[in-house]
């Protein structure tokens, strides 16, 4: 007999740990999700939800897509697992190396496979510490991130991460991170002009190399927008500053494409849309639409010739380049190419998202509306003028992200920065209906903190 939304709940409650879960406070129980298909998701109860974060930031082609489960089905049948230790590989997980080598960036030809974008943060930064030895400069082991940057949840990944709060837990950061200040206009640039913010957030970096000597300092890694620390649209100033302080100390720049990779900023890579020019990019969510778990690092040549002619890079995971996982992300990656989804982003999808969501600004509520190819946030302010925050517990973001999902739509909510990623199949029609869910959802939202 199949289960009702109450056996789950009550099951879910005796039994499941969730993450970044308050495990006290669940209230009514976990919503239960059963199905999807397009850009929509239907919970146990029959509510047909538009999934305005793509899952957790990684269906990028929608749910249903036929092409991705017969690729992993026919991929099961053949051979479900093999690793790649030992001089051994799997046909799915070569072919996909070297798809991946001709939609990356010119330079990139490798690629080091991992289970998820956590894993591929922790490779980084032994990838990274190991190139600085063989290159004869071991002491170089410093990386230089930034705060509320997002890069998992491992020990390496929270502590590169800028995260106050994981941060908090269990001693982190690991020793050898750094953390500078992040290029969140709205909350850090009131009353200078964007470009400006974006050069003086730039320089912080150049003042931490200053204070810890660039001789100690292995990397910089950044995601080109932060997406959970608040889509933080870094200014156009900021990056190309970034890149030049780093180049002047010879430092290479890590770039955190977890979320922005894969089509998301209407580029293969976030990197190409902000020039950034990074020597390695973790990859995860994205590459497989989240059919699979799978992260990888993109690994430029200048690295990739130097770990490889070092000896053995004593590291690896059992399950990465699953043959599985792999031939989930080929059949992916392929029906990008097909379905030639990076110029439909770029040049129709994204532009109509960005001019529908920013509309969301003419709300009372609304102090910022903003966002970059398929990903976007609106700030919730209690005066717009000042951009002052409500200060009310639930907080205004938490009752946004429950009147969004009465009105049918997934929207993320990082303090009181509404956020949405929707899955980049999503047609014009479909954007009208999110745009038009989220200004219902601002309504209610408005009428529940009384104003
Ligand atoms: N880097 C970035 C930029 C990420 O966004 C990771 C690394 C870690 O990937 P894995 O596969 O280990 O989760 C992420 C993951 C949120 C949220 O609340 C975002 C992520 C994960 C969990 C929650 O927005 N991003």
């Amino acid at each position: 007999m199949t289960k009702t939304t109450a056996d789950y709940r009550r099951l879910d409650a005796a039994h499941y740990m969730h993450p970044f879960t308050d495990g006290g406070a669940l209230g009514a129980g976990a919503r239960i999700i059963a199905r999807g298909e397009g850009v929509y998701l239907w919970d146990t109860d029959g509510n047909k939800l538009l999934d305005g974060m793509s899952g957790l930031w990684c269906v990028n082609m929608g749910y249903g897509r036929e092409e991705i489960v017969r690729a992993v089905e026919k991929q099961l049948r053949a051979l479900p697992y093999y690793n790649s230790f030992f001089q051994c590989a799997t046909p799915p997980a070569v072919e996909l190396a070297a798809k991946l080598a001709e939609v990356a960036p010119p330079g990139f030809s490798h690629v080091f496979f991992t289970g998820s974008g956590s894993e591929a943060n922790d490779t980084v930064v032994r990838l990274i510490r190991r190139y600085w030895e063989l290159r004869g400069q071991p002491q170089r082991t410093v990386i230089i991130s930034r705060k509320n940057a997002y890069h998992g949840s491992t020990m390496a990944g929270a502590s590169l991460g800028g995260m106050a709060a994981m941060h908090a837990q269990g001693g982190l950061p690991i020793p050898g991170i750094t953390h500078v200040r992040q290029p969140y206009f709205f909350e850090e640039g009131r009353g200078m002009n964007p470009d400006e913010f974006g050069k003086l957030a730039a320089r912080a970096v150049a003042e931490k190399i200053g204070e810890i000597g660039a001789e100690t300092t292995a990397a910089f890694i950044g995601e080109p927008v932060q997406g959970a620390g608040g889509v933080i649209t870094p200014p156009p100033s900021y990056w190309p500053e970034v890149r030049r302080i780093c180049e002047a100390n010879d430092i290479p720049i890590i770039a955190d494409e977890v979320i922005c990779g894969f089509g998301r900023l209407g580029r293969w890579f976030g990197s190409e849309h902000f020039g950034i020019a990074p020597k390695l990019m973790p990859v995860a969510k994205g590459m497989t639409s989240g059919y699979l778990p799978m992260g990888g690092v993109l690994v430029h040549d200048e690295i990739a010739e130097i770990i490889n002619e070092g000896g053995e890079f004593a590291h690896g995971f059992t399950y990465g380049g699953h043959p599985a996982c792999a031939a989930a992300a080929l059949a992916n990656i392929e029906l990008m190419q097909t379905e030639n989804i990076i110029e439909k982003v770029r040049d129709n999808i994204a532009p109509y998202f960005q001019e529908r969501w920013r509309q969301l600004a003419s709300h009372p509520l609304v102090g910022d509306a903003r966002g970059v190819g398929m990903v976007a946030a609106i700030e919730l302010v209690a005066d717009k003028e000042s951009g002052a925050r409500f200060n009310c517990k639930p907080g205004a973001g938490e009752i946004c992200r429950d009147k969004s999902m009465q009105c049918g739509l997934v929207m993320r909510a990082v303090r009181d920065t509404m956020i949405a990623a929707p899955p980049l199949v999503i047609s014009r029609a479909e954007i009208d209906e999110l745009a038009a869910k989220a200004m219902e959802a601002l309504d209610k939202t408005q009428k529940a903190l009384g104003r």
